[in-house]
């Protein structure tokens, strides 16, 4: 079954409605420039957008992440899964308020993030996906897809717990595994436009 699946779709039959895109990839694979050109274009074109990531710092779970990916506190890896999860879920309300006034909400990680990353640490494939169940359906997703080796070569490298070439080559076979419909591959390039 594919994460989306398990996601709730908003009111698919209301075109005034925002776009939900969602952009995932590894560590240093580029999604933070990314979006911005995308929110940049989308501007430009005349549609309300903003710019969301997750996790979301801002909230009180969003810190106790913040340590956690610091490594200035330690959590068991479901415990942290869950946290991940409620960090999205504490702002699905707000989300779906601002699709359905029509802003598209441009999305750095999402659910693919959460089961991505803990399955590559060995957890259950189906245990992580069930906290994501009921959360709103991404209508496209794009994966920009670098290379472990080639991410590992970017500035700044190696100061947070996830970014280990070793681990990140397991969190790009896990990614793999979630690829469905609302996927779109985009090839990492420096200098690509959307
Ligand atoms: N991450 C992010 C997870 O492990 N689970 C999640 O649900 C999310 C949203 O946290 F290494 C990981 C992925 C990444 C780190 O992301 C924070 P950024 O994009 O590097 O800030
Ligand atoms: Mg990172």
């Amino acid at each position: 079954m594919e994460i989306s699946d398990n996601c709730t779709p908003l009111s698919a039959n209301n075109e005034s409605r925002g776009a939900l895109v969602v952009f995932e990839g590894l560590d240093r694979s580029g999604k933070t420039s990314q979006c911005g050109r995308l929110v940049s274009y989308l501007e430009g074109l005349g549609h309300s957008v903003e710019l969301w990531r997750f996790p979301d710092r801002t909230t009180s779970v969003g810190q106790m992440i913040s340590a956690y990916r610091t490594n200035k506190s330690q959590l068991d890896d479901h415990t942290i899964h869950f946290l991940f999860s409620a960090n999205r879920w504490e702002k699905r309300s707000m989300m779906e308020t601002k699709l359905k006034a029509g802003t598209t909400l441009r999305v750095d990680r999402y659910s693919y993030s959460g089961v991505a990353f803990s399955t590559a640490k060995g957890l259950d494939f189906e245990w992580c996906k069930a906290p994501e169940i009921g959360l709103i359906a991404p209508d496209l997703v794009v994966y920009l897809d670098i290379t472990p080796e080639k991410a590992a070569e970017r500035g700044g490298y190696g100061g947070e717990r996830y970014e280990q070439l070793e681990f990140q080559r397991k969190v790009a076979q896990h990614y793999k595994l979630l690829k469905d419909s609302s996927w779109k591959m985009k090839v990492f390039c420096v200098d690509c436009r959307l």
